[in-house]
């Protein structure tokens, strides 16, 4: 019944099973956790499943491990490969990832598969709810009827995406307003009591198709935002000009924000979220301008890189493939351990087609895509001939740069697509400094994309 369930929400007596602990679902069930939640995480992966057991963060987010710490020893959180986590629990939040496949295309085999395991048990006056992005009408036409068919009336439903960022996940758990997106208004309080115990910030309620596009439109907002100011970033190129001057000029006019440009778009989500928009469930593709030209502006970015760097080389009557090039940054964003889509893996593979010299480190990741991989930084910097910088991590901003040159070979090539060096300290270090948007005189622009 409604009434009890709501009752055992809030009084926190619940019994929460989070299926999928990734990026999204462990700090979701650990956010239960700290509010007094006994929460169980159900995953596929036993070597995960172990980490978690002996409070091991399998990946990097901050205060993360304190936090799995500190619930397995109130015994709050029991991480587990047994199914029969569903049937022991109140309510049950799903955060597997929806990713595209190689022909572009919406990917939901894990979050159908996870829906099917979920189905196999009495549901009735459970709560279900969806927090993997999903293409907008998937809730109503596929996960309610993969749910339970026509007993749906029995089960408690809502779609509430994650809008969490990796890095700040429990802070933004808690302070960023989210939506419910739910089957009915029984459903909705529900799960209105539920995430009212995590959030400190609005809660829009609205329907499911509502709730799936909203998400989706969040991250093509800032995909396309991106792809403006890395095409921008490219026309300054053209005009020997800085981008990050006329980004901070016309940032002070107030209905201006023009963002940072880059090497590329990577994570899981900005560069497939755009694609689950135009793709509904059961529906023909969408035809979009904006949205499809972006994703090529940002995709078209590694190139962009791999060009700064032949083209500067070429300056100095120098070859990529006789060239030591060093890359320093895997991860696709600063601070994080995620290589997904990371725009490093593309910039790695077009070097390593004509070069044999690639040698690659990251500090918060060991994934080398092919390239030779280097723990230590200044072992990675030494004897190269170019050295370029993908990630924003706070340990490559501490590299001095007089040392490095030393390092290096002569003439060295200094690539900061994250400008986390000033051009003239690296100048008069005696580097040459090279970047997207940037005044890099007498580097060719190849950009040509739209043509
Ligand atoms: N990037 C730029 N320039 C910028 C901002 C970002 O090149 O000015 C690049 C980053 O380097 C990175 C990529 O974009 O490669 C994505 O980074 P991000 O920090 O923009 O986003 P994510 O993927 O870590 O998290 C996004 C967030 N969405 C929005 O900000 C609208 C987050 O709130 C979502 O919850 C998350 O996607 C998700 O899971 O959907």
């Amino acid at each position: 019944m409604q009434e009890e369930l709501q009752e055992r929400i809030n009084s926190s007596k619940a019994q929460i099973c989070v299926v999928g602990l990734g990026q999204v679902g462990l700090p979701v069930a650990l956010s239960f956790c700290n509010v007094g939640f006994v929460v169980r995480g159900l995953d596929v992966d036993k070597d995960h499943i172990e980490l978690l057991k002996n409070g091991k963060s399998p990946f990097e987010e901050p205060i993360l491990e304190e936090m799995l710490i500190k619930s397995r020893k109130e015994e709050r959180f029991f991480p587990t490969l047994d199914q029969n986590a569903i049937a022991e629990s109140d309510v049950i939040i799903v955060c597997v990832p929806t990713p595209i496949s190689k022909e572009i295309k919406p990917d939901l085999s894990l979050l159908k598969n996870a829906c099917d395991t979920i189905s196999r048990f009495e549901l009735k006056n459970k709560l279900i709810v969806i927090e993997s992005s999903i293409p907008p009408k998937t809730f109503e036409s596929m996960i309610l009827p993969s749910l339970s068919g026509d007993k749906t009336t029995n089960i408690f439903a809502s779609y509430v995406p994650e809008r969490l960022s990796p890095g700040q996940a429990f802070e933004e758990i808690n302070t960023t307003p989210r939506v419910i997106g739910a089957r009915d208004q029984k459903s909705r309080d529900v799960t209105y009591d539920l995430y009212k115990k995590i959030i400190k910030a609005d809660i829009f309620k609205t329907s499911p198709i509502v709730a799936e596009t909203c998400k989706l439109v969040e991250n093509t907002f800032r995909d396309v935002n991106i792809a403006l100011a890395n095409e921008i970033a490219m026309i300054c190129e053209r005009y020997d000009i800085d981008v990050l001057e006329i980004q901070k000029i016309c940032n002070s006019h107030p209905r201006v924000n023009l963002l940072t440009p880059g090497p590329g778009v990577g994570g899981p989500c900005l560069p497939k979220d755009p694609y689950l928009l135009l793709n509904p469930q059961d529906s023909e593709q969408i035809d979009s301008k904006i949205i499809s030209n972006a994703r090529k502006i940002n995709d078209y970015m590694p190139s962009h890189v791999f060009h700064l760097i032949e083209n500067t080389l070429k300056e100095q009557n120098k070859e990529i493939k006789n060239s030591t090039i060093t890359i320093l940054g895997t991860a696709y964003k600063g601070n994080v351990s995620d290589t997904r889509y990371s725009p490093s893996e593309k910039i790695a593979s077009l070097l390593l087609e004509t070069c044999s010299n690639v040698k690659i480190n990251d500090p918060h990741s060991k994934i080398s895509f092919g390239a030779k991989y280097e723990e230590n930084i200044s072992k990675a910097i030494k004897n190269s001939d170019v050295v370029v910088i993908l990630t924003d991590h706070d340990e490559y901003k501490n590299i001095n740069l007089q040392e490095m040159k030393k390092d290096m070979n002569d003439d060295p090539i200094l690539i900061d697509t994250r400008r986390i060096f000033d051009k003239e300290i690296a100048e008069n270090v005696g580097f040459t400094y090279v970047s997207i948007g940037y005044n890099n005189k007498g580097i060719k622009n190849n950009y040509s994309l739209l043509k």
